[in-house]
């Protein structure tokens, strides 16, 4: 038996999109084994506010030792691990809750920005490796995605049981069957999607957080 939980979180769906890919990943993954490592999905609410209150109940119940939240990025090409969080809501549309906060901070109290506790140059070269598309990303956006990735680093920077947890955020691209509706829109297929996360998770669980992460420019990721 393991005690290692690492949660996995997706949005459900927004902006009256039918499907969210971050969701169909997160349940598909849902009861899964990684090295040893249980994965658990959970749903968040796309609404600003009860999406971190999803989260803390998800975190008090799971302890996870990993967090990797997942969002929806339309008109990404690959997997984008998003390297760092800001500590802004700037909504572009409105929330599911129909909230669409402007220039507001997500934790008053908090810094500008938090960088992922992810060991990110590491997982796009094990996610590439696996076949799957990946980068790295230097913005998550300002809206539900952005608020959850600054939400989840400034629990995790602040509160003294989530010192050890690892976290960060990945966006993903639309599924094909979103992208058919949408001409010219790149999407990637559920498998592959799930394919990547699961060697992200594994690369992060076999790596030392005493270690640093890859010393790798764009140019030499491979
Ligand atoms: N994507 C949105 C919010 C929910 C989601 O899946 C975002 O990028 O902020």
């Amino acid at each position: 038996m393991t005690d290692t939980t690492v949660l996995v979180l997706g949005f459900e769906p927004f902006d009256k999109a039918p499907l969210n890919p971050a969701w169909e990943v997160a349940r598909t993954l849902d009861g899964k084994t990684i090295d040893g490592a249980r994965i658990v999905g959970v749903q968040l609410p796309c609404v600003f506010g009860k999406a971190l209150d999803a989260l803390d109940a998800a975190l008090q119940q799971h302890r996870p030792s990993l967090v990797i939240a997942l969002g929806l990025a339309g008109g990404r090409t690959a997997l984008s691990i998003e390297r760092v969080a800001i500590n802004v809501d700037d909504a572009r549309i409105a929330d599911n809750a129909g909230q669409q906060p402007i220039d507001v901070a997500v934790a008053t109290d908090g810094p500008a920005a938090y960088f992922a506790r992810l060991p990110i140059k590491q997982a796009v070269t094990a996610m590439r490796a696996a076949g799957v598309p990946a980068e790295v990303s230097n913005t998550a956006g300002t809206f539900v995605c952005n608020h959850v990735f600054y939400g989840l680093m400034h629990r995790l920077n602040t509160v003294p049981a989530w010192a050890q947890t690892r976290g960060g955020f990945v966006h993903v691209p639309y599924l094909p069957e979103m992208a058919a509706a949408l001409p010219g829109a790149p999407s990637m297929a559920v498998e592959t999607q799930c394919k990547g996360i699961e060697a992200l998770i594994a690369a992060v669980l076999r790596h030392d957080p005493e270690q640093q992460d890859l010393q790798l420019s764009a140019g030499q990721l491979h």
